[in-house]
């Protein structure tokens, strides 16, 4: 399906995404997160890719809601949809790495949280200045922004609404990576190239474990653990994986 907002290619099994509204830094207007759902609505059943980057076009990631459409809003508020369509990313079944410089901002910050891993450039900016607007951050920020980084540090960059730079997100746990500005989507690459190498029902069903069990309460979460332990258990995948190991050679997975 052609975009206007969004630009897609694809590198054999890797999906590269970009926001593609750069004159507004990808603010996220009405025709951008519906293009955003449609996407993500062909990924969710796209076998042929396994791991997918997003980046912004231009200057940044993404600087949020756009205000300007906010401003002028009549029908049913933006924030409710953007929040929905970052939960389908979430729950993509590719693994998702956000390949932030810039800003990532309100929204762009609460689109970078959704993906699975976060790699910023050393110019990146992190925040959530919904405050300062005398709104809340209600794409996900208020919650997968603790859940990320911690209770207290969350609440002041929440409360402030200031934002914080790339070494600070790479201290709290925001981003998992940081690197020069010129080698961030290489970087975000070679990252994405060494995931498909590993097992494909695997990474799927740790990804799976870690959000269901980042939802609910210990107990539950092992025993969602120990249910795809059993499915991988009979894949030709792990007996792949420990042959070998024992003949001491790359193992080659099939996601089976
Ligand atoms: N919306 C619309 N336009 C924007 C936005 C935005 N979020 N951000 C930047 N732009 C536009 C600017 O207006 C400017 O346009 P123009 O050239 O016509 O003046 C252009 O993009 C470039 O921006 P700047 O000149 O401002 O670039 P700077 O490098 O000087 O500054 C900043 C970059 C600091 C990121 C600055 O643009 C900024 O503060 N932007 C707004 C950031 C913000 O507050 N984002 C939060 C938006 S609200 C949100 O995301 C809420 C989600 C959930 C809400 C729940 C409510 C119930």
């Amino acid at each position: 399906m052609p975009y206007e907002t969004l630009l897609y290619h694809q590198e054999g099994a890797l999906g590269v995404l970009a926001l593609n509204r750069p004159d507004r830094l990808n603010a996220l207007n009405r025709q951008l997160v519906r293009e955003l759902d449609a996407f993500l609505g062909e990924m969710e059943g796209e076998r042929g890719v396994r791991v997918l980057i997003l980046r912004g076009e231009g200057r940044s990631f993404c600087a949020g809601a756009d205000i300007k459409e906010m401003a002028e809003e009549t029908g049913p508020p933006l924030p409710r949809s953007i929040s929905r369509v970052f939960t389908r990313l979430e729950e993509l079944p590719q693994i998702t790495i956000a390949a932030v410089h810039g800003y990532a901002v309100g929204g762009g910050c609460e689109l970078a949280m959704a993906c699975d891993l976060r790699i910023a450039s050393e110019d990146a900016r992190f925040g959530q200045p919904e405050v300062k607007l005398g709104i809340l951050p209600g794409a996900g920020g208020t919650q997968r922004l603790p859940r990320l980084i911690g209770i207290g540090r969350a609440k002041e960059v929440l409360y402030m609404g200031d934002f914080i730079d790339a070494p600070t997100a790479l201290a709290w746990g925001l981003v998992n990576r940081v690197v020069p500005r010129e080698r961030l989507l290489e970087e975000a690459k070679a990252l994405a190239h060494a995931l498909l190498q590993r097992p494909p029902l695997a990474l799927t069903l740790i990804k799976s474990c870690v959000q269901v069990g980042m939802q609910g309460d210990l107990r539950s979460g092992l025993e969602y653990e120990a249910r795809c332990s059993t499915i991988l258990h009979a894949s030709e995948d792990r007996q792949e994986g420990l042959r070998a190991f024992l003949e001491k050679r790359t193992p080659t997975f099939k996601g089976r």
